[in-house]
């Protein structure tokens, strides 16, 4: 069945600076923790790293070709920040914000949309060895770090995003330490939680202040979190991921204060005493979208303590669990299909998130800011890259947001995940999420036909179901 999107309806595609940009040591950048993390022996697969990625730093004109070609109406990128403030505080670096402004004015030459995103995990080195997210001074330091690059971009921007996944910088980083910086502590993991959530505070203050005509906003991997029975046990183990995965940061963002549950739950890691009078007030800043990046569903039951435990962190990592407070909930495994993240496919649960936020935040526009698949592409003879799973994963999920706005839901957009193969965090470049092919030998980029037909889709905001093959 033929869907129509409506007309303004934004198409995008999204990207984050360490995963593209490459050029880490050049033009005064300094070092974020994702530099020192991935040239950490054993931290990535194959000791991948992002001194290269797919060297946009250098390709930005020809990518900036390709999104136009693309026919969309909005790029959604990430701004270094220890390209255009090295050391994460004092002096900004002239050449690092020029190089964005320069994205900046491409984009917006080409007539899309340019949607910053001010974090998207690479901290400065400098800042994490002072504390990092821990720390309350770094909240600080973003605030000034926000002021810089709104005052060189400002409304030039027609949307700036806050953080990228705060759950992924507190738990992955902090708590099972397996993203940057790499540390388990699970009482820092969520003084990290805070932290984020106060400079998203202090940062979206300085983008009303500085960048009026500007929308503000923060894009959060919010979790679908189901339960393996009806059990009340089976319930509260829902409950208690939910408050650390999603309330944690929908509660100070959008309703002022953290869930009470939440605080009772970790109470024998925290006191939360880091949580400063007036803060909540501060995080609350109103917003004018909210960003939802999508990628699959989390089932789990409350674990009894003697059966067998599933190996798994409900990420499709058997990593140490992130979930702090929370040791006797169990991730269970999931009814496939999967992507090569191991990420079961569920489009169902991106229909029932999007009426969720709309039933509990009624009037609070929505964003899909990233959602796709990551699959073993295969280059034929012919140079394509026939990649029939993305495409299917693609068209269903864009059908779950079509479903979800005939039910009331207020999306205003669709950004995919990702406009160029890149570097995959701890899987390097192992894992491929691009529409685009990037040939990391050559550095070229190849269309994939999820590619050709996402510029269908952009360009008439039809949605057709993909031909047969
Ligand atoms: C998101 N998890 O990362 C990020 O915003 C992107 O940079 C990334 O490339 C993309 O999704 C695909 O992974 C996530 O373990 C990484 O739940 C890990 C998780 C979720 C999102």
């Amino acid at each position: 069945m033929t869907r129509v999107f409506p007309e303004g309806f934004v198409w995008g595609s999204a990207t984050a600076s360490y995963q593209i940009e490459g050029g880490a040591t050049e033009d005064g950048r300094g070092p974020s923790i994702w530099d020192t993390y991935s040239h950490t022996p054993g931290r990535t697969l194959n000791g991948d790293t992002g001194d290269v990625a797919a060297d946009h730093y250098h390709r930005w004109a020809e990518d900036l070709g390709h999104i136009a070609e693309l026919g969309l109406a909005a790029y959604r990128f990430s701004i270094s920040w220890p390209r255009v403030q090295p050391g994460g505080c004092g002096a900004f670096n002239r050449a690092g914000l020029d190089f964005y402004s320069r994205l900046v004015d491409g984009l917006l030459e080409r007539g899309v949309r340019p949607v910053a995103t001010m974090y998207h995990w690479d901290l400065p080195q400098e800042l994490e060895d002072a504390g990092g997210w821990p720390a309350r001074d770094t909240a600080l330091r973003f605030r000034d770090y926000a002021a810089g690059i709104v005052e060189a971009l400002g409304d030039r921007v027609h949307t700036w995003t806050t953080f990228n996944e705060p759950w992924c910088s507190a738990y992955l980083g902090y708590g099972s330490g397996v993203h940057a910086p790499g540390r388990a502590e699970p009482a820092g993991a969520l003084a990290a939680v805070h932290h984020l959530n106060l400079a998203h505070g202090l940062a979206g203050r300085v983008v009303r202040e500085l960048a009026p005509a500007a929308e503000l906003s923060v894009t959060l991997n919010l979790h679908v979190v189901r339960p393996a029975s009806g059990s009340a046990a089976d319930a509260d183990a829902v409950r208690r991921i939910d408050a650390l995965a999603n309330r944690a940061f929908l509660g100070p963002l959008l309703d002022g204060a953290y869930p009470a549950d939440l605080l009772a739950d970790t109470a024998k890691v925290t006191d939360w005493s880091f949580v400063h009078d007036g803060d909540e007030r501060t995080i609350a800043v109103p917003l004018d979208v909210l960003g939802v990046n999508y990628y699959s569903t989390t089932l789990v039951r409350a674990w009894d303590g003697v059966s067998a435990r599933s190996d798994n962190d409900g990420h499709g990592s058997s990593a140490h669990t992130p979930w702090i407070g929370a040791d006797d909930v169990d991730f269970l495994p999931q009814p496939g299909p999967y992507t090569a993240m191991g990420w079961n496919i569920e489009p169902a649960g991106l229909t029932e998130l999007l009426l969720r936020l709309h039933r509990e935040h009624p009037g609070l526009p929505l964003m899909i800011t990233e959602n796709g698949a990551a699959f073993d592409d295969v280059v034929t003879p012919d140079g394509r890259v026939h990649d029939d799973r993305r495409l299917d994963y693609l068209y269903r999920h864009v059908d779950a947001v079509g479903a979800a706005m005939d039910a009331g839901a207020d999306v205003r957009g669709y950004f995919v995940w990702s406009l160029l193969d890149n570097f995959e965090w701890a899987w390097g470049y192992d894992r491929r999420f691009g529409i685009i092919r990037v040939d990391y030998d050559t550095q070229e980029r190849i269309w994939k036909d999820s590619a050709h037909w996402y510029r269908g889709l952009a360009t008439t905001g039809r949605l057709e179901p993909p031909a047969p093959a």
